[in-house]
């Protein structure tokens, strides 16, 4: 390449050069084409050490991360048999009878998916999963589940931590063999913000199941049956766990709140056990069910239902860890916590503090305090690495009982106020996520239609819009796309339909409709898409690579523009993908099995005046140099 490099050179061509024209042109030694994976790494440290990451703040020095503090589990220790055994054994008949076998309360451990979605913005990388995974299976081997995927992992991980979701459920799944593996599906989003056709969920399901998933919670955003439907179909269909879930919004114990009552839920149930759900999920995604109203709703549940429950929360009040004992002496079957170095605030209640609680009790867990302790210290040493991403709450809050946000939203929407210029104005953006509600007939609040609330709120604070503002001049308003979709029915149809005045102000004459979006929506030709997507990555697409495309377009494409440039980021350690290395600093990377690269950052070249800095690097002990440009 060099060589061509000069003789296409236009200076070249014209015969006007002299000796010095090789050592003044660097853009000579820059060689389109394939580069080797040291090389793309290089790059991607480089630039990150020249540039930053997205979404950090630039540090003049990287910070002092320890290292995580591993459990020690022994290699030659085979797994424990659990819950996976069972299920793969009898079959979901089979393990259904197992729960009801259970004295014990059964436990979900959600950190490697709704605690970090909840705490940080959903930004935990593979690499912090995969090296516990095998001491989490070892350890955690009484669990009924891992929850470790789906909600907004499938995105969060190809846009911002340029890696692949099904890379890391197969990773997982590989170094845990013994525990369910449980997901968070979207009903009818999948895992994305907007309804799919009925064959994307079908394909969807399926490719999950054989890639790993054994436990689907299924939600529909505004507690519509129809929008579950399909996908209770497909995971039936699948031999795997449906598990279907009551969005939890109100509170049954206020009788001023006479939408959401008790007997609301337990209809709800009702419906979704007709439905065919193998277990019943009370998913409640902000954190509004409190200790009394839970042994309220559980009991009932038990008496008027026949299939196990089991509950999911966030302790974003402080009553989490109260609510879940309640609910516990109601005769719940399984809960969701999460490690307690990861809990607590908008994330799960403490694992380690309801295992102790239990304790010598008829329904303890049968859980080791003292190995959860050892994988709550490897979390305590993960967490600084995200730290950058966490909320600026510090303690537990009684607000969200007014809000009423998701955990799993908090982070994220607060991220999304900062990205358009609300810095400094949150408390302003969560006053208004409550007013949104109202205006929108008090709606549950889950993604997507928690996104929807947001994106209005986000609207409103940056325009300086009341809410008299929107009666009054709402005619005269652009509303987000989101928002207008949702008042037209792709999200499916609230309890009670939408409010009219404020529907017809924002579809201006658009059609709505309450038809099944799904059944509107023409089936999805995979062999087209494949054939679109080949075009436009040049290579051929595995099925996992359309499914992901159909899901997301556009971040599939930078995803993928991401691995031709950088290669497999997945392969670095977090200090390094988030703040490159210092000067002198020197990092191990195994890029494969047994191959292993040496990456040493000797310098920082000075700032050229085409804008690039040189960074010179040593790979294996070889001096290597890699121009980036420096974007400040
Ligand atoms: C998600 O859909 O991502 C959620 O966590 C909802 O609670
Ligand atoms: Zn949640």
């Amino acid at each position: 390449p060099f060589l061509e490099n000069v003789v296409t050179h236009p200076d070249f061509l014209s015969g006007q050069y002299d000796t010095s024209f090789i050592d003044t042109k660097p853009e000579l030694f820059i060689f389109p084409g394939r580069q080797d994976r040291g090389t793309k790494l290089l790059t991607y440290i480089g630039n990150t050490i020249v540039n930053g990451y997205p979404g950090l703040p630039k540090q003049e020095k990287k910070p002092h991360f320890d290292t995580p503090r591993i459990p020690r589990t022994s290699f030659a220790q085979p797994y424990p048999d659990g819950t996976k055994q069972i299920l793969d054994r009898e079959g979901v008949d089979g393990l259904i009878r197992w729960i009801r076998e259970q004295n014990r309360v059964l436990i979900t451990d959600t950190t490697f998916r709704d605690a970090h979605q909840s705490l940080f913005a959903t930004r935990v990388r593979t690499y912090d999963l995969a090296a516990v995974a095998e001491a989490t299976g070892k350890l955690g081997a009484g669990l009924f589940s891992l929850e470790m995927w789906g909600g907004a992992t499938f995105d969060t991980s190809m846009r911002f931590l340029r890696e692949s979701p099904w890379e890391r459920l197969q990773i997982l799944r590989e170094r845990i063999p013994n525990i369910l593996f449980q997901m968070l599906l979207r009903g009818a989003n999948a895992v994305g913000y907007t309804n799919y056709p009925d064959n994307v969920i079908q394909a969807f399901v399926k490719a999950s199941a054989e890639n790993g998933i054994d436990v689907f919670r299924i939600f529909d955003s505004l507690n519509w049956l129809p929008g579950m439907q399909t996908a209770i179909d497909a995971v039936r269909e699948s031999g795997k766990v449906a598990e279907a879930a009551i969005c939890y919004t109100g509170d049954i114990l206020d009788p001023s709140r006479t939408k959401y009552t008790l007997r609301y839920y337990v209809d709800l149930a009702k419906q979704l056990e007709k439905a065919g759900a193998h277990i019943l999920a009370i998913k409640d995604m902000a954190g509004l069910l409190k200790p009394y109203a839970a042994y309220e709703l559980v009991r009932a549940l038990k008496q008027e239902i026949g299939i196990p429950i089991h509950l999911h929360t966030h302790d974003t009040s402080g009553n989490g860890v109260a609510m879940l004992l309640k609910a516990i002496e109601a005769g719940v079957d399984i809960v969701d916590a999460c490690v307690s170095s990861m809990s607590g605030l908008t994330s799960q209640p403490s694992l380690n503090a309801l295992v102790a609680a239990l304790d010598h009790t008829e329904r303890q867990t049968g859980l080791s305090l003292e190995a959860f302790n050892k994988l709550s210290d490897y979390w305590e040493d993960v967490r600084p690495l995200y730290q950058g991403f966490e909320s600026g709450m510090k303690a537990s809050n009684t607000e969200v009982y007014v809000h009423e946000m998701p955990g799993g939203q908090y982070t994220n929407l607060e991220q999304q106020a900062k990205a358009v210029g609300l810095e400094g104005r949150w408390d302003e953006v969560k006053q208004m996520y409550a007013t949104v509600n109202q205006m929108f007939g008090d709606i549950v609040k889950v993604t997507p239609s928690s996104k929807v609330v947001g994106d209005m709120a986000l609207f409103m604070v940056q325009n300086g819009l009341t809410e008299e503002n929107i009666w009054e001049k709402g005619q005269r308003l652009d509303f987000p796309d989101s928002v207008i979709q949702f008042f037209q029915g792709y999200l499916g149809q609230p309890p009670g339909g939408f409010p009219k005045k404020l529907q017809e102000l924002v579809l201006k004459g658009r059609d709505a409709f309450t038809a099944r979006p799904g059944e509107l929506l023409p089936p999805v030709d995979f062999a087209k898409v494949a054939a679109e997507l080949e075009e436009k990555i040049g290579r051929e697409p595995s099925e996992l690579d359309v499914l992901a495309y159909i899901m997301y377009p556009q971040v599939f494409l930078q995803y993928d523009q991401s691995v031709k440039e950088y290669g497999d980021l997945s392969v670095l350690d977090t200090a390094t993908f988030f703040y490159g290395l210092r000067p002198g600093e020197e990092t191990a990377i195994t890029i494969e099995r047994g191959k292993t690269l040496i990456i040493k950052l000797v310098a920082v070249g000075d700032l050229h005046p085409d804008g690039r800095r040189i960074i010179y690097f040593e790979l294996n002990g070889q001096p290597r140099e890699i121009f980036i440009h420096d974007q400040s």
